[in-house]
């Protein structure tokens, strides 16, 4: 299960310098807009300091932690939609996305061009919604002929022109599919990206990030979605350091999570997932499951035979069995248990799956 995000912004949001944070990358991030052209695609683990307690206790030769892959477009501008600055063509590359990552500049500095000439970020969160909303506005367009074509033949695809006749009214009005809380089943196939949940980051100068009256007001602008606050140049910085170095310097601004493993954690809460574990000498490593998932399914993550086959799953938490130090510790005071087809995973279940093939 690849978990994949789109970032979106104006250009020269810094989009591509949190890019190469993330993905300890080296492309061009540069003070014009427009430096991104071509999309960057950068697959990035997430942090779990969970894994390394594991590989030390079962002597793993290596861990492998659960991934997400961040995709870099281009920026867009007010009236991409009719062809301004680089158009809005490039958005089919986050078409498949999970999720929209929005970075909207917060930061201060004369020498990095504002395509609006001032750095505002409700104007530029507002800029960039319409403009995606547009571009699923084209794309209804777009597909409707198809589609009542297609209801000739298959009744079936009546229901996705209602959604489609919905979502067009929706969309007139200045709202998301999402946002609006449209049944985005029926309008699977088109792929339109306000139909995806979004993360808001704000691309702040250090100190912006202590003035919490500042944020507060940044939050209440994008809420119920996830607000993210960072420091893009610190953290493409941070990754560079030795992690000695990088935790001083954290310390330092008085910062208790690198922005990127926030980023990492909110993505995985906002497309409701969570991780399980499977430790052994050969690997210790995390699954993406979404929650609710159960054995049967967590243990399809792995192997689609483990899901047929599927017999008992073997589940100790992972508190517990760093409580007892090992497995057959454990196991001796009755933590390890023995779970069916019908036990509904937990984040952080560590597992052995039982199954015939
Ligand atoms: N002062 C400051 N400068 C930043 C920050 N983040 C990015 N920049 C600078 O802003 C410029 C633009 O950054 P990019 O990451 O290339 O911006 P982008 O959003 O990818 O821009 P396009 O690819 O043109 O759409 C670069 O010169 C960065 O060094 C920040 O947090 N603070
Ligand atoms: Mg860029």
């Amino acid at each position: 299960m690849a978990l994949t995000i789109g970032i979106v912004g104006l250009p020269n949001a810094g989009k591509s310098t949190l890019f190469n944070a993330l993905t300890r990358n080296d492309v061009l991030a540069a003070n014009y807009p427009f430096a991104t052209i071509e999309p960057n695609v950068g697959v990035v683990g997430v942090p779990d300091p969970r894994l390394a307690t594991l590989s030390a206790i079962f002597h793993s030769e290596r861990i492998v932690p659960a991934t997400v892959s961040f995709v870099d477009i281009a920026g867009i501008v007010r009236g991409a939609s009719q062809g301004e600055g680089m158009g809005n063509a490039f958005l089919s590359h986050i078409r498949e996305a999970d999720a929209i990552c929005q970075v909207t500049r917060v930061f201060r500095d004369a020498d990095v061009t504002h395509v609006d000439g001032a750095v505002n970020p409700p104007s530029d969160i507002e800029t960039i919604a319409t403009e995606l909303i547009l571009a699923d506005l084209q794309t209804l367009e777009r597909a409707l002929p198809r589609l009542e074509k297609e209801a000739r033949t298959n009744k079936d695809k009546l229901a996705t022109i209602a959604a489609v006749q919905e979502a067009t009214e929706v969309l007139n009005a200045g709202r998301g599919v999402h946002a609006a809380g449209l049944d985005r089943e029926p309008l699977r196939e088109l792929f339109l990206l306000t139909a995806k949940p979004f993360i808001f980051v704000f691309n702040c100068d250090t100190d912006e990030l202590s003035d919490t009256a500042l944020l507060d007001r940044l939050r209440a602008t994008v809420a119920p979605a996830e607000a993210i606050f960072l420091d893009a140049k610190i953290e493409s910085e941070l990754v560079e350091m030795e992690p000695d170095e990088a935790r001083e310097l954290l310390a330092e601004m008085d910062i208790t999570e690198p922005g990127l493993d926030v980023l990492a954690r909110v993505g995985f809460d906002t497309l409701g997932l969570q991780t399980y574990l499977t430790a052994g000498p050969k690997e210790s490593r995390a699954w993406t499951i979404p929650k609710g998932a159960t054995a049967p399914e967590a243990a399809g993550v792995i192997h689609t035979d483990f899901q047929k086959g599927f017999i008992k799953a073997e589940i100790v938490g992972f508190d517990d069995l760093v409580e007892a130090g090992s497995l057959q510790v454990a196991k001796s005071r009755g933590k390890v248990r023995l779970e069916g087809k019908d036990y509904v995973m937990a984040d952080g279940d560590v597992v052995e799956f039982r199954f015939n093939v």
